[in-house]
């Protein structure tokens, strides 16, 4: 299949699942929940959860209890997205072609949207923990069986490998990954920046929900550590240039193709690497750090046809 059919496949699964796992707008905080669903459901390239789900692939995974932690991942996202646009962050009024939350439903509910859908990711994600057997309850009275012992110890993995991803989706948005990043943003922006402070925001801002995303694709199919440091600098490198190809397009897409406002750093006083470097050698850096991602990538076992198309798609992307 080529790998456009294969990407929309891809992103039909992902919506159905994201769908699945959102919450029902009744109740006292109906309003919320609507609120949370209408910038959810606005579309989005959902690059996070189908990277998490082919990275799972690629390792070999077959399980269903990726898809909560792919929920989670895109719940996360956009809750970034929504607390970016804000007044006091960005105060952009469209994202994904539409009126941003805090114009449609008010700053107060807004920021409440976004509080709700980080929270809700975790309530997601841990559902992962009720989709496989208790250990326990496969014990029975007497003397296991040598096939219930190796159940046993599969079970045992699986939860493992569930609280390990768990704990990559706690820390990667936190103060220590896409927070820290968006504080040193917020706290830098109109001054000159190091380029060592750049790669720290764009590090942290942008990459460490990709490198969430990419690992906890990679711990749940059971990949080794050593697997899992490539995975991390192939998830850093994708990051990086994610960010870059952000800024380049900021430049050089339209309003329609981005479905949000351009030239919004410059609005903004963000430096940023192309303010830096010029166009040409972002360009060039986006395609150089996505080929070393491809070239990790081909040195795991495993066929990595799709996302490698996948990362080259994102250096040519319009939006
Ligand atoms: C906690 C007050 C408060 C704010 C949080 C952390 C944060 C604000 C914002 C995250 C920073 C951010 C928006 C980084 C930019 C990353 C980026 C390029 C986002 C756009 O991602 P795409 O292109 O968007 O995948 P779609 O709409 O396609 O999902």
């Amino acid at each position: 299949m080529e790998f456009e059919q294969q990407m929309v496949k891809k992103v039909e699964y992902v919506e159905q699942v994201i769908k699945a796992y959102m919450p029902d707008e009744a109740g006292l905080q109906k309003t919320v929940i609507d609120a949370m669903d209408y910038t959810m459901s606005a579309g989005g390239k959902r690059i996070r959860p189908v990277l998490m789900q082919s990275v799972y692939e690629l390792f070999g995974g077959e399980e269903e209890y990726v898809e909560p932690f792919m929920a989670a991942i895109e719940m996360i996202h956009t809750y970034s997205l929504i607390h970016d646009d804000l007044p006091a962050l960005d105060n952009d009024d469209y994202r994904r072609g539409r009126k941003t939350a805090h114009i449609v439903y008010g700053e107060a509910m807004a920021i409440l949207a976004g509080d709700s859908l980080l929270n809700y990711a975790y309530e997601t994600a841990a559902k992962a923990f009720s989709m496989v057997a208790e250990p326990i309850c496969m014990e029975e009275k007497g003397v296991l069986d040598e096939d219930k012992i190796k159940l046993l110890l599969e079970e045992v993995n699986v939860r493992r490998s569930m609280e390990r991803a768990m704990s990559v989706l706690t820390t990667k948005p936190g103060i220590y990954g896409m927070i820290g990043g968006q504080v040193a943003d917020v706290e830098l922006t109109g001054s000159r920046l190091s380029e060592e402070q750049l790669t720290y925001i764009y590090e942290n801002k942008t990459g460490a929900l990709i490198e969430a995303s990419m690992l906890i694709g990679a711990i749940l199919a059971g990949a080794k550590d050593t697997e899992l440091d490539k995975v991390f600098k192939i998830a850093s490198n994708v990051g990086m240039a994610f960010q870059i190809q952000d800024d380049i397009l900021d430049e050089t897409a339209t309003f329609e193709e981005l479905g949000k406002p351009v030239h919004s750093d410059e609005k903004n006083e963000k430096v940023t690497y192309v303010t830096i470097h010029g166009i040409d050698e972002s360009k060039k850096v986006v395609e150089r750090l996505s080929k070393e991602a491809c070239s990790l990538l081909e040195t795991i076992e495993g066929d990595c046809t799709f996302l490698k198309e996948l990362i080259l798609y994102l250096i040519h992307r319009k939006n």
